[in-house]
């Protein structure tokens, strides 16, 4: 029986992964950080085949200690402090986790796996948002790096590291460059989200408005369902690599809008949305569209849902959620 250990194992991509992986018969061990975790409840009811593990990506010998429990086959690093907009008001947190975190996640790989340098498989959590100010339209795996965030920042910090580790000690590290991946499990502070549950409370007659930043950036939006698959997918290969994940397409955050309110028969949104500059960054990521045809071509990745089909899922799981509320 395969082995897997993930952390960030309470987010959105752990859980998706999770399932993932316990249909494929994996024995999963998912590490949490903290003390009495709030989000411990929701990985236990949702994947309870998950043995956790507690351990924080600051500290190595932690790490270490999980590795020598789970003897994990596959790390998934998914752990990280993931809101941009946080990131500028926490720029060292940010760094000590979702940048130093890998080196320290990579290391204690490298020395749990002794000799055996590829007894582990290890993949990155890396991002689109290390595109940044886009250097180049689509973006793949060769476009130069412009990150706009201190999570920008440490992103590609991560995503160097994982690629020295693979070139200096020959370890079988992959790094996926993941675009925007949302569903019905993510956070409330991200902006799909964020839309889906006010439109299904406007519906409902719960909420009035829906306050936002800056409407006309636009994102390559795809089902973090489909893209835990291509993880998967890039350790099953015999040479480890980097992979953009994406669906090819691009929408701003109006066209968002379009979907989501049509979806509960509002044609005219303008109305019920206002800005505010409390929403706004230091400095935007415009554009994102990415050009996903090497994880196609080689790991036969495709993504199945679009971005009208993720919106239409997402507003109807939070109208179901938001009515049950309210009852
Ligand atoms: P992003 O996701 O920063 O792309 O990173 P987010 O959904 O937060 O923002 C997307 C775009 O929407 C604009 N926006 C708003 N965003 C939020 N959160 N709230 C608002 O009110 C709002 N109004 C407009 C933003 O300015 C931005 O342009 C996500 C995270 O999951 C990262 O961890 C991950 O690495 C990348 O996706 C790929």
């Amino acid at each position: 029986m395969a082995r897997a250990l993930i952390t960030g194992i309470t987010g959105q991509d752990g859980l998706y992964l999770s399932e993932l992986l316990l249909a494929k018969g994996y024995e999963v061990y998912g590490l949490v950080r903290g003390q009495n975790n709030p989000k411990i409840d929701l990985v236990r009811r949702t994947v309870p085949g998950v043995k956790l593990l507690t351990g924080d990506l600051t500290d190595m010998s932690s790490l270490l200690r999980a590795l020598h429990d789970a003897r994990p086959d596959e790390v998934y690093n998914l752990g990280a402090i993931s809101f941009v907009a946080y990131s500028w008001e926490n720029a060292q947190v940010t760094t000590d986790v979702t940048g130093k975190g890998v080196l320290n996640m990579l290391e204690a790989v490298r020395l749990y796996s002794g000799d055996d340098v590829t007894r582990v498989r290890f993949y990155q959590a890396s991002s689109s948002e290390m595109f940044g100010k886009v250097q180049e339209v689509p973006q793949r795996e060769s476009t130069l790096l412009w990150p706009r965030s201190p999570y920008g920042v440490a992103k590609v910090f991560g995503h160097y590291m994982t690629i020295n580790y693979r070139e200096s000690y020959g370890m079988h590290a992959s790094s996926g460059i993941l675009f925007n991946h949302e569903s019905p499990r993510r956070g409330p502070e991200f902006v799909t989200r964020k839309v889906s549950q006010a439109v299904a409370r406007i519906s409902l007659g719960l909420q009035d408005t829906l306050t936002l930043g800056n409407l006309d950036a636009r994102r390559d939006w795809g089902f973090a369902g489909d893209y835990v698959e291509a993880m998967w997918r890039m350790l099953q290969q015999d040479t480890a690599d980097d992979y953009v994940v994406a669906t090819g397409e691009t929408h701003s955050i109006r066209e968002l809008l379009d979907v989501a309110f049509a979806r509960v028969g509002i044609d005219d949104w303008s109305g019920y949305v206002s800005q505010d500059p409390r929403f706004m960054r230091p400095a935007e990521v415009e554009l994102l569209i990415g050009d996903p045809a090497k994880a196609r071509a080689t790991l036969g990745w495709t993504p199945r849902v679009d971005f009208t089909e993720l919106v239409q899922m997402m507003v109807d799981h939070d109208l179901a959620e938001q009515r049950a509320l309210a009852r």
